[in-house]
């Protein structure tokens, strides 16, 4: 099946209005032709620097502007994020996905993480970083103390951006994601629903990381965790959760190589959604009790339904084959 880069929010759109059963085939289709329909590849995060944020990003546990049951802590210790690595690896995750809550990296704070990358590298892990904006300097840092993914979402539409952050604009995501490109990282970047955007809203968001070319090797959809204190919490209208597999399927439909993720929101959620969302394409979750401050699916839930479903972990060799090898080779 041939990659396009030239998806509009209309056809996006298109999609996510088709029937239930359309839109599901068509996902599976497009499942199928780039990987096992019943791997499922396992990330664990961890807030290795909590809280304190400066950016105001409405539905964020981790920003200084809201009363949020999060106080900003230092950053951990190597010794404590090799302990939950070693942990997430034992368990099965292959990926190791270490957050600050930073709207960039400090200079000491990057040197600080580029050598956690590189013990836990040394774990035998595959490792992501998520610690906001970078400079190109920056991203070749992070790519030379052995960084595989660094996770940046663009979060929602461009046309919603300010409605959700008013301290960065949505060209500075992108600019960030072009940096990261440039120093031969691979890309994790996807967005947050059920923010209050309307449906083309969430197609223009999809949209968006379909014209990237290549296109993220991983996208997280988020279904928003309400976090007390939060603009969002009061403000977001519950969506229907049949808009979050609507949002999967055209992800997995428009980008056809890339892990797309079933992300933040899990907990809340029923088996069968989750079964559904795999239907549509998902074949990736966030594994671990905890995401970054808000609390996940148990690991034993996870077990009990992968066994239900049929469904398996990946394997460290599936997880790490660039299923869009076009995308992992270029540095474009
Ligand atoms: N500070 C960095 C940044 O913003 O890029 C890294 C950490 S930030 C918490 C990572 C991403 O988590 C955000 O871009 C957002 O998409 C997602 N996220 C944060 N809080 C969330 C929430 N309450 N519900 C769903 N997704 C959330
Ligand atoms: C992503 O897309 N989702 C993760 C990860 N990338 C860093 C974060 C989800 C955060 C959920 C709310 C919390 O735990 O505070
Ligand atoms: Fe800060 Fe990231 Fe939270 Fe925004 S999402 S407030 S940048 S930690």
């Amino acid at each position: 099946m041939e990659l396009r880069y030239d998806w509009t929010t209309e056809e996006i759109e298109a999609l996510m209005e088709a029937p239930l059963p359309d839109l599901i085939y068509r996902a599976q289709q497009a499942l199928r032709a780039h990987f096992d329909p019943t791997c499922v590849q396992l990330s664990t995060l961890l807030s290795v620097k909590t809280g304190g944020c400066p950016e105001d990003c409405k539905y964020c546990a981790q920003s200084a502007r809201y009363a949020t049951p999060i106080a900003p802590e230092r950053m951990l210790d190597k010794e404590a994020v090799l302990q939950a690595a070693r942990r997430a690896k034992e368990r099965g995750a292959t990926r190791f996905c270490m957050s600050a809550a930073w709207r960039e990296p400090p200079r000491e704070g990057l040197k600080r993480f580029c050598d956690l990358i590189r013990a836990v590298k040394d774990l035998g892990l595959e490792t992501c970083a998520t610690l906001g904006m970078l400079t190109e300097k920056q991203a070749q840092a992070l790519k030379e103390a052995g960084l595989d993914y660094y996770n940046h979402n663009i979060d929602c539409a461009p046309d919603f951006y300010e409605k959700i952050i008013t301290t960065r604009r949505f060209e500075d995501r992108i600019r960030t994601l072009q940096h990261v490109r440039k120093a031969g990282l691979r890309v994790c970047s996807g967005g947050i629903i059920g923010m209050g955007e309307t449906r083309r809203q969430r197609a223009a968001m999809i949209a968006e990381l379909a014209r990237m070319r290549p296109h993220p090797e991983s996208v997280p959809v988020n279904l928003l965790v309400k976090i007390p204190g939060t603009p969002l919490a009061e403000e977001a209208p519950d969506l229907d959760p049949f808009e979050l597999v609507r949002t999967i399927a055209a992800a997995r439909i428009a980008m056809p190589a890339s892990f797309v993720r079933l992300s933040a929101g899990r907990e809340g959620m029923s088996d069968e959604l989750q079964a559904l969302c795999f239907l549509a394409g998902a074949n990736s979750i966030f594994y671990g009790e905890k995401l970054l401050t808000a609390p996940n699916a148990a690991p034993d839930r996870d077990a009990r339904l992968f066994a239900r479903l049929g469904l398996r972990p990946a394997a460290a060799e599936e997880a790490s084959r660039a299923a869009n090898e076009e995308a992992a080779c270029s540095t474009a």
